[in-house]
């Protein structure tokens, strides 16, 4: 139909124009870059608006095939919705990029320490001290940056809602759960449907690190039932736990692959740890990245300017030109964070031939489950294959190390990628009122992942404004989705490469019939609804949670073990 010719034609100008806008400012924060990019992200909204409002013109039965598709992508493909007057589309895309500048330019000074550290060197704290003193300043120290981002927040909520409502929907939560090619309400039933199913592999992981923790901290510090204090899980948010690995294994099991050993005894560089993910999917038969990734792409923090850290990848035209931005640090968990970077680079590159409204992924989870799927394959014995591991596979002792380290990693943010959009629909609707936004935070922070604040907390912090996602006003509910696709899709293709052994052993690098599978897929982009996506890659339509608890039952058994020794069931 014409009328899509001429949308795709105008979004696809607006977008291009607002990514690179936003790519100068993310790259170089200052009053100048924030107002071009919320300008030019202002612009596309109302775009946007604009043509969603005149596609109604024909009824939804009146539509079939590829443009009934566009039609329905129409009014979700945007980002952020504003209402239609600019002068308030522009004031929020402003707020939004406000709170994101404040995040990216939060610092603290670390106890004992002169000069103010930015999040990362706070991160490092936390994983490494062991002096809970120090674990709680640099936690509440950070914190503090939730309160910068409060003021701007609550006119937010306000705005963008407005802006969801104007097209049609009861508030952004909903419209949210609404690009899910079901009902918003069976989206919601859905994702408390598959949490019920890992939540007793979560529980036992929960129990066996309390209960080593109280060991390590005593039990003043970690009771012997209820939460955890989440300034000693080694990570900012409590979200991955590998961080304190070393606390937390199992006793004999010898020391297992220690990857941030590894790459900084080779003295890796950050470019040659983006050429290691990049040789993953060559080895699969997809194309190596062009010439312009790596002359365009952030790879290193840059020293005499504020950007933003927190890692992204981008398709700047919608074509190949292709990006990351990211500050590099040589270790384990960067290594894997550039797998998941270039999974979205790798979507993006394989989707960009189909029309602009397809030019995006069959759902949000499966943007964020392909390069975590690649880095699954990230096994010992695939380091050893590439050459960074000089040893033999290791035993089966340290296979446990290996399963326990993954778990941490994937299992333990389960509840985390849950909960924070569990809060924010709820923000969304107004059922939860501003007066409660952070007691409300904390609830679910315990209900779901039995953590809590390392001391009281009062109503004039603001928790949630610390975790990146919430000032950047990204959805969440995408990655506890990814964190159970992956395991589908590792499973999935480890069989299309013809392995018959365990999951967690199972590496597709160098097998040219799974990289022909993902390929396929990634090509659908957003043409197809999500089902039809799955089933080409996995032959089921459902998401299910098995594939994950198949992938750490031996985990599980040893977990229970554990947890009935110490006397702990639950
Ligand atoms: O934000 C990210 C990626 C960019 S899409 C680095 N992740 C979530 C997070 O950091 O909170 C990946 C895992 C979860
Ligand atoms: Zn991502």
């Amino acid at each position: 139909m014409r009328f899509y010719e001429r949308v795709e034609e105008d979004l696809l100008a607006a977008s291009i124009e607002s990514q690179r806008a936003d790519w100068v400012y993310a790259t170089f924060i200052t009053p100048d870059t924030e107002e071009l990019s919320s300008a030019a992200l202002a612009r596309l909204i109302g775009t946007t608006v604009r043509y969603a409002h005149e596609a109604t013109r024909w009824p939804k039965g009146s539509l079939s095939g590829a443009t009934a598709r566009k039609a329905e992508l129409l009014p979700l493909s945007l980002p952020l919705p504003a209402p239609a007057d600019p002068a308030l589309a522009q004031e929020l895309t402003r707020r939004v990029a406000s709170m994101t500048g404040l995040y990216a330019k939060g610092r603290h000074t670390p106890k004992g320490e002169r000069e103010p550290v930015d999040l990362q060197r706070l991160s490092r704290i936390l994983t490494e001290s062991r002096d809970p003193a120090v674990l709680e300043d640099a936690w509440t120290g950070w914190h503090r940056v939730g309160r910068a981002v409060r003021p701007e927040f609550d006119r937010y909520v306000d705005l963008a809602n407005r802006g969801a409502r104007e097209l049609g929907f009861s508030d952004l939560g909903a419209m949210w759960r609404s690009r899910y090619d079901m009902e918003p309400a069976a989206f919601r039933r859905e994702v408390d449907r598959l949490w019920e199913e890992v939540r007793p592999l979560y529980e036992a992981l929960h129990t066996y690190v309390r209960n080593r923790l109280r060991a390590t901290y005593g039990p003043a510090l970690v009771p012997d039932r209820g939460p955890i204090p989440a300034h000693l899980l080694g990570n900012m948010w409590a979200q991955s736990w590998e961080g304190i690995y070393p606390l937390l294994a199992p006793p004999g099991a010898g020391a297992p692959v220690d990857l941030t050993r590894l790459l900084v005894e080779r003295r890796t560089t950050a470019e040659e740890m983006v050429r290691y993910a990049e040789r993953f999917f060559v080895s699969m038969g997809l194309p190596a990245l062009p010439p312009s990734f790596w002359s365009r792409s952030m790879l290193v923090r840059p020293r005499d300017r504020e950007v933003i850290c927190h890692a992204s990848a981008w398709d700047v035209d919608y074509v190949d030109d292709l990006r990351i931005k990211m500050c590099i640090e040589i270790t384990g968990e960067d290594f894997r964070t550039i797998h998941h970077e270039l999974g979205h680079n790798y979507y993006q590159r394989a989707y960009g031939h189909l029309p602009f409204l397809f030019r995006d992924s069959a759902h949000d989870g499966f943007h964020e489950a392909i390069g975590d799927t690649i880095a699954l394959s990230v096994t010992p014995e695939y380091l050893v294959k590439i050459g960074l591991l000089p040893a033999a596979p290791p035993d089966e002792g340290a296979e446990l190390g290996f399963l326990l380290e993954r778990a941490l990693e994937k299992v333990a943010f389960l509840p985390f990628g849950l909960l924070i959009d569990r809060w924010r629909w709820d923000v969304f609707a107004g059922e939860i009122p501003p007066g409660e936004y952070n007691r409300s935070w904390w609830d679910l922070k315990a209900r779901y992942q039995g953590v809590a604040p390392p001391g009281p907390r009062s109503d004039e912090e603001f928790d949630p404004g610390a975790k990146f996602h919430i000032p950047a006003s990204v959805p969440y509910m995408r990655y506890f989705l990814a964190h159970l696709l992956q395991f589908q899709f590792h499973r999935a293709l480890l069989r299309e490469a013809g392995w018959t052994g365990p999951a967690h052993r199972g590496s597709i690098y160098g097998s040219k019939e799974a990289g022909r599978r993902l390929e396929a897929v990634l090509a659908l982009g957003a043409s197809r609804a999500w089902p039809d996506a799955l089933e080409a890659i996995t032959g089921e339509r459902r998401m299910e949670a098995q594939s994950l608890l198949e992938y750490f039952a031996p985990l599980r058994r040893w977990l229970d073990a554990q947890n009935r020794a110490a006397g702990s069931s639950g």
